[in-house]
């Protein structure tokens, strides 16, 4: 019998019942019969004599307090409950667990050899009973015990005590002097190699530092080690924060359902997110590893000193940090281009999110499982909600605002209404108003209408801001609202208001306002929205030509980008049409020579150029309907490559020369080889002898960034050397499952009809694996998000391809079942046809009797 998983709302929050001083775990390690022991100082909050502790899956072996046998107790599904208690005492609790057959990848399991941990969210209760939640803090100590075949016996904070045990085996014992909630607890053993190094931090303290990886892996280890040490001195450097422990610790683990986590001073990552060399791992992974371990570092500060005081503040730590990782990429690294990898994500995987049955306030008010809250909404709509407080509060403030927050909080499990305080406080703003963006659900909308008057000189703009429906605040938001107006050469126009030089931000608060720019002699072309300044949808008819000015002039890259966008969107509306009427599609011509003039150029940046030139994906264009013509839509995006390619392989091929790199990592090398690849991209699909040519040595390399470009270049266009390259591969890279993945995720993308059969053989290839979520990302995931034309098929194969793997996936590992179930909860985007084959695939797992919390909340949202 299946039982109805029960919700938790924001509003019943209550403080814990006990403090914890202090807490001693002694863990006995063994694969099938681990015994923890867990021996804490209870303190009761306001005299209770009962205390309920959360524990999952767990054996219990005894209960003592104070010393002594304890027999009030009693041991349900979820919870112990004991009773009689005295005001305060030293519970002591052994219980068993098999960290082996733990499949779910949280608590303590076994990844390939190694013991490890995952806790957040509510992972602890599956290692011991406990007051698992967020607002509970302590000091830890942790013994370890293994065998000598695992050397490296680790926990938080700084090793205090380590020897032999008469029995052959040996111990390591911890303490973490930071007060800390069991969500940050970690424990790793194993045998590893390790890259060490040393961190002298702006007060002049030396801090180790670790990085564990499998045998054999150290190659494949200094590029995460270099990223560790630039976000330690770059956050010294903006925000003045400085590491506190003497030893920080990276370990790198291959089972792994996200991609790192930040346990204090032992943080276990994806091993994909740590391992790459150039041979390995492309420049895009370069960059996510550099950017995934200045994340989790930056949650030393945000996120572990100050923590959240339940779960629904989750963006306390998630959308702040989110913050900092990326203006660390953009103070390292190019800002325009992370703006616009930022952008992509919330307009391609957010807003969808705010428009599909999952919409949540980034503040979230009611959660099943929590782990389905770890969110692009919770971390990257997050992330905006903080950029906008530092458009509006200025870098300086924003700066005074964060000290203030940690002079209040520093130790502290606080919520966003805390944060936001310490940011108005020390600014002096009122953000009364813009604190509605923590309530507020779905993407609001702008309609914006302008007006030159050629007699006055003035441009007004009018902004029309809606709530969307599904939003229970139907009240204006405060949306900071950047401009730029260019005059007909393509220069900004200073922006005058009453006479004086105004700033480019708009506060639009009301839900009706206009501005009225003076000076401006001719009709200019507004950038709307530039560097979008806030998380909403524009509306603003642009002309095809108006957008053309835009991506030849405006001052910012990411506006130059964007205008692309909202040019390929005209198309693609122009394209779909073309399609139900047996029209011809094609790109307009304004737009082809566009890309031309910007080929012939090869001005600035040129990974800017290759996003220029790109054709955004299925998934990006489909947010422009409401009812999403799969076909139609598949039609346009192969028929405008084509396009591109065949009109402007000239100049493609020129560019492509021009494009000098030597495999080194410079940023301008990395662009190149950008460039390179997008070209190839489309020159493979008008091949001859020399674009053969160029292919085979990018396929010859020992790049993997190029090489992989030119796979998936062939392997789109489906040249005669695709299956034999597919195959070369194969053979060159099992051993290395990372590399595989690639692999994996290429086939997945397969756009003919043996799609399907190709993945159900893949299944038996001797490096798939069903229980590692990175396999099942690979080659599932990819086909699910990255192949439209096999997974929407009207036979419902692909849905049903996806439909069988969850039913398994929902008996091994919910989390990762969950998160590959998001493709199937926008289903009603679709046609009937594609509605009635997608909800059936829900309502067959909806009928599981054993259907995991994680996938229950999100088929139910999805079906009701
Ligand atoms: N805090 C972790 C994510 C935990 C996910 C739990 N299902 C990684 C991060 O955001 O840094
Ligand atoms: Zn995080």
């Amino acid at each position: 019998m299946q039982i109805k998983p029960q919700a938790k709302y924001l509003k019943d929050y209550q403080a814990p019942s006990h403090e914890v001083t202090r807490l001693e775990l002694t863990f006995d390690l063994h694969p099938t019969k681990t015994k923890v022991k867990a021996k804490a100082h209870y303190i009761a909050n306001c005299g209770t004599t009962s205390l309920v502790l959360d524990g999952v899956g767990l054996t219990l072996l005894s209960i003592n307090v104070n010393g002594q046998p304890f027999e009030h107790f009693e041991c349900q599904e979820q919870h112990l409950q004991l009773s009689n208690l005295p005001n305060e005492f030293e519970l002591e609790i052994e219980t068993e667990i098999s960290p082996k057959t733990n499949t779910s990848l949280e608590g303590l399991y076994l990844s390939g050899g190694a013991y490890c941990t995952q806790c957040e969210a509510e992972g602890f209760r599956k290692i011991t009973y406990f007051l698992d939640r967020p607002d509970v803090l302590t000091i830890y100590t942790v013994t370890v015990i293994g065998e000598q075949s695992m050397p490296c016996l680790l926990s938080n904070g700084n090793q205090v005590e380590s020897g032999q045990l008469d029995d052959g085996r040996h111990f390591a014992k911890w303490h973490d002097p930071f007060k800390k909630p069991s969500y940050l607890f970690a424990l790793v053993a194993g045998d590893f190699d390790k890259l060490e190094d040393m961190f002298v931090t702006c007060s002049g303290r030396k801090v180790n530092l670790v990085l564990f990886v499998d045998k054999g892996n150290l190659a494949k280890a200094p590029h995460a080690m270099a990223s560790l040490k630039r976000a330690m001195k770059w956050d010294e450097s903006r925000f003045k924060l400085e590491y506190d422990l003497d030893i920080y610790m990276i370990v790198a683990v291959d089972f792994f359902n996200m991609g790192a986590m930040e346990n204090k001073g032992l943080n276990v990552f994806n091993s994909a997110c740590v391992l790459a060399n150039q041979q390995t791992a492309t420049d895009r992974d370069y960059h996510t590893i550099e950017s995934i371990v200045g994340h989790e570092y930056f949650h030393n500060w945000t996120g572990n000193r100050v923590t959240c005081r339940d779960w629904f503040q989750l963006s306390l730590k998630e959308g702040l940090t989110v913050f900092r990782d990326q203006e660390f990429s953009s103070d390292l690294g190019s800002r325009g281009l992370n703006r616009i990898d930022a952008v992509m994500a919330m307009r391609t995987h957010q807003f969808a999110e705010d428009a599909g049955p999952m919409a949540h306030p980034i503040r979230p008010n009611k959660v099943i499982e929590m782990n389905n809250f770890y969110t692009v909404t919770v971390y990257n709509k997050g992330a905006e909600v903080i950029r906008m407080m530092h458009t509006l509060l200025g870098e300086e403030n924003f700066q005074k605002g964060m000290q203030l927050y940690f002079e209040r909080h520093d130790g502290q499990a606080v919520t966003c209404d805390d944060f936001v305080a310490a940011m108005q406080d020390a600014s002096q703003t009122n953000l009364s108003q813009f604190k509605l963006w923590y309530e507020q659900v779905g993407t609001p909308t702008l309609t914006v209408a302008t007006e030159f008057d050629d007699i006055s000189a003035t441009y007004t703009c009018t902004f029309t801001q809606k709530n969307a429906q599904n939003d229970p605040v139907q009240s204006p938001l405060h949306i900071p609202f950047a401009i730029e107006l260019l005059d007909k050469n393509g220069h900004a126009l200073a922006l005058k208001v009453n006479g004086k030089t105004t700033s480019k931000i708009i506060d639009v608060t009301h839900p009706e306002q206009s501005i009225t720019f003076e000076q401006i002699p001719e009709q200019p072309v507004a950038v709307l929205l530039e560097d979008f300044s806030a998380p909403v949808i524009v509306n603003y008819d642009y002309k095809l030509s108006e957008l053309v000015h835009i991506i030849a002039h405006a001052s910012s890259d990411y506006a130059r980008w964007e205008a692309t966008q909202q040019a390929f969107k005209l198309e693609v509306l122009e394209g779909v049409k073309q399609y139900n009427a047996h029209g011809t599609i094609s790109l307009s011509c304004e737009l082809v020579d566009t890309f031309n003039a910007l080929l012939c150029k090869r001005q600035g940046d040129l990974a800017l150029l290759a996003e220029l030139i790109r054709v955004p994906s299925f998934d990006t264009l489909s947010s422009e309907f409401e009812c999403i013509p799969v076909d139609a839509l598949n039609t346009c995006i192969v028929q405008f490559e084509l396009d591109i390619a065949t009109r402007l392989a000239n100049p493609l091929k020129q560019t492509y020369e021009s494009c000098e790199e030597k495999g080194e990592m410079s940023h301008k090398a990395v662009s190149a080889r950008a460039l390179k690849n997008v070209c190839l991209y489309y020159l493979a699909m008008v091949c001859d002898e020399k674009i053969l040519s160029w292919i085979q040595s990018q396929l010859d390399c020992d790049n993997m960034t190029l090489k992989l470009g030119a796979l998936k270049a062939v392997f789109n266009a489906q040249l005669p050397c695709s299956e034999p390259s597919m195959a070369v591969f194969d053979s060159q890279w099992r051993h290395d499952l990372l590399v595989m993945d690639k692999w994996f995720a290429l086939q997945a993308t397969q756009k003919s009809d043996q799609a399907i059969a190709n993945i159900k053989n893949l299944y038996e290839h001797p490096c798939f694996d069903k229980s590692n979520p990175n396999r099942v990302r690979a080659l599932v995931g990819s086909f699910a998000r990255g192949n439209a034309v096999q997974f929407h098929r009207l036979d419902g194969q692909g849905y049903r391809l996806l439909g069988d793997l969850l039913v398994e996936l929902n008996a091994i590992n919910p989390q990762n079942a969950s998160r590959m179930l998001t493709p199937f909860m926008s289903w009603k985007r679709y046609d009937k046809a594609r509605q009635k084959l997608m909800k059936e695939q829900l309502e067959r797992l909806s009928k599981l009797t054993d259907l995991s919390g994680d996938l229950y909340e999100k088929v139910d949202k999805a079906l009701n």
